[in-house]
């Protein structure tokens, strides 16, 4: 995918559409950084306190506080913040953590965006304002539209534009010049609905969020233990003996696993760190749901950290298991799992052969972690064959996250540790419904057996061959060959690789239709024209005119968690305006609009009644027969797994081993290492404030975060202003001003934040096996500001 021009700085300048000339990364200069030395724990009073002032901030007291008390209770909502699971037995009234509770909050939001609102700005206006400021309106209130030509969106009727979509629709030469975008926080309902009438209309252009995101893992799981999903179970969490967690900073991204792991610490067991960052929620944490907690006292949680250079993790497992191979070589059965190999695998000759050819010093050199601290990590992995492993975006977004992920396997399966209490993989997801909207069939590259079944159930002929993920959707917007580009949620906008490269295909198009909670960026990008569907968020109550009872009658929804755990999710509290509907009533409705003369199924009759939805669910996808009736239980259902039971379901009916190679050292003496991301005060694309408070940043987001010695060898003092530079195949991208941090970082990696360093992400940079993005490695260099 080469052959991408180099885009010009998107600080510097605006980009053109045809509704007025729009800022993608605006002046941001409040900016008054300030540091601290990082945390060497997380959590505690502070976040209850931090909790609490979100929720009534932005809400005022009664719908702050009910809210935060029906989180993840087994009547209340799901929480829309991560996929971590909800412990199966009791649950506290307070399992809640401090970034759910400000997911919550800023949903439940008491502002509001009005017609008015957009009567008085402009869109060009509107995106001189950063992103903070534009969510921070308040949530959406009724449809808008952007005319051709027009600078403002003004109001339109439900149905109104329900014709738009299908006008548009209706007039494309194939269907599929049309793509259908899902973010993660759909709910299992939303998500079917959303596929098949994507399906029904006669394409499989469904990109989502999960592209971007744990692909990789999905790929490298069916391929080694035919299953696209982890198998561990949070009790197992209790069970283990050794715990690794690899590329994931739980205390900000899933504070709730801290538990897990602090239980897992507790029964015995060691954890070990993999992380470039040494991010406070590895090293120790305070339960802010325990007095011990709350007083500040923490619990040690990491026992080694691994500092590992950026996408230095296949090094070092790689140097563990060799580790393992020579003691099990001195002394058979000591180390390596053989009656597990034998029974169970394939390919473990191929592995060992590699494992035997692997040289120490390349090892050693490329992970960046020493030989003695390589031979604790595989002393601990072989005492016991309890171990889990959990992993998140620093193994997957990579240009062999694939890889990565195969390689954390290859160790569970030479130790035997899967389908056992207390071991295996657990692939740790990151929105609260990413996981269910792919069982859903939210996928570019349906299997035949799911089309088959989506066939006889509904009795239309669905398209066959594959659509465009997420970034081929980018390429084909920006080529011009996408006319409508409909958003179920999200902010492909700023997810996206190359920031501008993704506006100016946004701007190609002839309809953009986005449904959301509130305002970003995504919806100042349009093509022709641009439609805003304003949605109810899964804390309301969701009343619709029940076809099987009298009058109105509350809708629920359902999702799954990162553990594969189905279960409903119920909105109490009165919507933010009236007239918002959820999500899977307007998917029925503009369904109906353009595909409801052909459908088998009542579009109508489904935008009103979900059971009828979720029949459909039953009858479709595996494992979930029965759905409205497990579904109604408390605390849901599993679903199946048969990689838990150590039977795989791949080609070989054998759990696969695989061999992958050292990535190859690509960056030139000049250039650095760039990885992306979070602070502990955003929710991906949205962003709740500007401080990193366990990294010790405050009030900015436009740092480089660099190791001191090389700032020294720069020339570089502490915040000094400084551009950025990526470099990819011949092509070049910018940014400039951003300010030089001092962080605990190994020399020549750095760190920027997400999604202000997307600009310089290169478009044709992906993982070959799953095409996700590399946004956790990208060559950077770096010059002083000129003038500063
Ligand atoms: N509060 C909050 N919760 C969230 C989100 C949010 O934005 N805010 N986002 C949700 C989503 S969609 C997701 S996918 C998850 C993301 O959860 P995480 O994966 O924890 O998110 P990131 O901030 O991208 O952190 C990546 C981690 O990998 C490390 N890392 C970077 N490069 C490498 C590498 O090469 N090797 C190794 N071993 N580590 C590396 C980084 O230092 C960092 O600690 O969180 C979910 N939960
Ligand atoms: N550089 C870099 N880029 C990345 C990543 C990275 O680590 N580094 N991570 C990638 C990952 S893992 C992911 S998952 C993607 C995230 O990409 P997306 O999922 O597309 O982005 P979000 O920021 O989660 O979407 C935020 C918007 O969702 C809407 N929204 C919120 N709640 C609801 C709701 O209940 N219903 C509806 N319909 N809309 C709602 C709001 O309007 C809000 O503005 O970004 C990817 N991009
Ligand atoms: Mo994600």
């Amino acid at each position: 995918m080469s052959g991408i021009p180099a885009t010009p700085n998107v600080v510097a300048s605006p980009i053109p559409t045809s509704h007025g000339e729009i800022w993608l990364l605006p002046d941001d200069s409040g900016d008054d950084l300030t540091q601290k030395p990082p945390k060497q724990k997380a959590s505690g009073l502070s976040a209850v306190v931090t909790s609490l002032r979100y929720a009534w901030g932005e809400a005022g007291l009664v719908r702050g506080t009910l809210p935060l008390l029906q989180v993840n209770q087994k009547d209340g909502f799901d929480c829309p913040g991560c996929a971590w699971p909800d412990p199966d037995g009791k649950r506290s009234s307070f399992d809640f953590c401090e970034n759910g509770a400000k997911a919550v909050a800023h949903e439940i939001d008491t502002r509001t965006v009005t017609a008015d609102f957009f009567r008085k700005h402009s869109v060009a206006e509107l995106s001189a304002h950063t992103d903070y400021w534009l969510e921070q309106q308040g949530r959406l209130t009724e449809p808008m539209i952007l005319r051709p030509g027009a600078t403002h969106y003004e109001p339109i009727a439900w149905e109104d534009a329900y014709a738009v979509i299908a006008n548009e629709l209706h007039s494309l030469a194939s269907p599929d010049r049309a793509a259908f975008y899902t973010s993660g926080k759909a709910t299992n309902e939303a998500a079917f609905a959303y596929q098949l009438f994507a399906r029904q209309y006669g394409t499989n252009n469904l990109p989502d969020c999960s592209n971007m995101c744990h692909e990789s893992s999905g790929r490298a799981l069916t391929k080694m233990i035919g299953i696209g999903k982890g198998t561990v179970k949070l009790e197992d969490f209790g069970k283990a003996e050794l715990v690794f967690v690899l590329g994931q900073n739980p205390g900000t991204n899933h504070p709730r696993q801290l538990t897990a792991l602090q239980e897992s610490k507790r029964n015995g067991a060691k954890i070990i760190a993999i992380n470039p960052l040494p991010e406070a929620g590895l090293m120790g944490f305070m339960n802010p749901q325990e007095i011990s907690g709350m007083l500040g006292v923490a619990t040690q949680l990491c026992d080694l950290f691994l500092q590992v250079k950026i996408n230095g993790d296949i090094p070092l497992l790689k140097g563990i298991m060799k580790q393992l191979l020579e003691w099990d070589d001195a002394q058979p059965g000591s180390a390596i799992d053989h009656d597990f190999i034998a029974q169970y695998s394939s390919g473990a000759e191929e592995l060992l052969t590699d494992l035997r050819a692997a040289d120490w010093d390349t090892l050693v050199e490329r992970s960046g972690i020493d030989r003695e601290s390589i031979r604790t990590a595989a002393d601990w992995t072989r005492s016991t064959e309890k171990i889990i492993i959990c992993w998140c975006l620093g193994i997957t977004q990579h240009t062999n996250g694939t890889q990565n992920v195969c390689e954390l396997m290859n160790l569970l399966l030479l130790r035997g540790a899967i389908g056992k209490p207390g071991a295996g993989p657990c692939c740790v997801r990151g929105h609260s419904n990413v996981q269910g909207d792919r069982t859903m069939g939210v996928w570019e590259q349906p299997t035949q057996a799911l089309l088959d079944q989506l066939q006889t159930v509904f009795d239309f002929e669905p398209p066959r061959h594959a659509g465009f993920d997420s970034q081929r959707t980018s390429l084909a917007l920006h080529r011009g060959d996408i006319d409508v580009f409909v958003s179920l949620g999200g902010n492909f906008l700023m997810a996206l690789p190359d920031t501008r490269f993704a506006a100016e295909g946004l701007a190609k198009t002839r309809l953009n239709v986005r449904i959301g909670t509130k305002l970003n960026r995504a919806d100042l990008v349009a093509g022709a024209q641009s439609l805003l569907l304003p949605c109810l968020g899964r804390t309301e109550v969701d009343l619709r005119q029940s076809s099987t009872a009298d009058g109105q009658q509350a809708q629920f929804t359902s999702t799954e968690n990162s553990m594969g755990v189905v279960q409903s999710s119920r909105g109490r509290l009165k919507p933010a305006a009236s007239g918002l509907r959820n999500e899977v009533a307007i998917i029925c409705e503009m369904a109906a609009a353009v595909v409801g003369d052909r459908a088998k199924n009542d579009w109508r009759a489904w935008a009103d009644n979900y059971d009828l939805i979720r029949d459909g669910i039953a009858s479709t996808i595996g494992g979930c027969q029965g759905y409205n009736e497990k579904v109604r239980q408390p605390g849901g259902f599993y679903l199946p797994n048969a990689a838990r039971e150590r039977v795989f379901n791949t080609p070989t009916g054998k759990a696969n081993f695989t061999v992958n190679p050292v990535p190859e050292e690509t960056l030139l003496p000049n250039q650095f290492a760039m990885t992306t991301v979070r602070s502990h005060d955003q929710f991906n694309t949205t962003i709740y404030g500007k401080h990193d408070r366990y990294r010790g940043i405050f009030n900015a987001r436009r740092v480089v975060m660099m190791n001191a010695a090389d700032m020294q060898a720069l020339g570089l003092s502490a915040r000094e202003k400084i551009n950025v530079t990526s470099h990819h195949q011949g092509e070049t991208r910018v940014l400039l001003d951003f300010q030089a941090v001092e962080y605990p970082i190994p020399r020549r990696c750095v760190a920027m934040y997400y999604p202000e360093a997307n600009p310089l992400i290169p478009m044709g940079s992906t993982d070959a096996s799953s095409n996700c993005p590399s946004f956790k490695h990208t060559a950077v260099t770096i010059e002083k500001a000129a003038g500063k």
